[in-house]
């Protein structure tokens, strides 16, 4: 949202939803005037009904792009394919490596000296689909899985809305397990974190 305003992006955030009544990018949309939605998960009684109830509510809007961000229900595969290309996501990790939950955690415990996030396009293998952008961070001695994500953090908000606007400018090809960028620039980022590395 703000990357779309300061940059003068020719697209417009159509609509926040999530799952959870109390998210806080629901207040902050509210607060932007940007329509908001919640379809509480807790209400349905299996994935598919939820899911379905889910593409309704995002389809009224129209979007040319579905963006997930900090959204953690798995998806079925049904609405997967209902947006397939025409959906991202940002895992907290250098996929393939760490799919799944508690990224920074299972990074710490690897022993890993870099991490990172992934923009990635969502199929219905969780956490596997197309790369568009990946950035990398340091992991510092005496990180904790706090530490870690607030440095990774930094980094995400860089390579999302930077990939979102790639996808907007009409720039992505999805060729097999790759994505293209076109014309080329760099789909990485390296934090720079001169002489913290120890
Ligand atoms: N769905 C599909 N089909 N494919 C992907 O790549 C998806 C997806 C849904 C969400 C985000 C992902 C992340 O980046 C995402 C990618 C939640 C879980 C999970 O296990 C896993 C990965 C991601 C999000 N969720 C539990 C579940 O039972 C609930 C966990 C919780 O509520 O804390 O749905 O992290």
């Amino acid at each position: 949202m703000r990357a779309c305003a300061r940059d003068g992006w020719p697209a417009r955030v159509c609509a926040v939803i999530s799952n959870r009544p109390d998210a806080a990018g629901l207040a902050f949309a509210q607060a932007n005037g940007i329509d908001t939605a919640v379809v509480d998960h807790r209400e349905f009684d299996s994935r598919e009904s939820f899911d379905a109830a889910l593409a309704r509510e995002i389809d009224r809007f129209e979007p040319d792009l579905v963006v997930l961000a900090g959204f953690m229900r798995v998806l079925t595969d049904g609405f997967v394919e209902h947006y397939a290309g025409r959906m991202l996501n940002i895992h907290p990790s250098l996929l393939p490596l760490f799919p799944g939950l508690r990224t920074h955690q299972q990074a710490l415990d690897a022993g890993v000296r870099v991490h990172g996030a992934t923009v990635h396009f969502v199929t219905p293998t969780l956490d596997h689909g197309p790369i568009v952008a990946q950035g990398a961070v340091p992991v510092i001695a005496g990180d904790d899985a706090a530490a870690l994500a607030a440095r990774l953090l930094h980094i995400e908000h860089m390579i999302y809305p930077r990939a979102v606007r790639w996808f907007i400018e009409g720039r992505l090809t999805v060729e097999g397990e790759r994505v293209a960028l076109t014309p080329s620039e760099p789909q990485w980022l390296f934090a720079d974190f001169a002489g913290e590395g120890a």
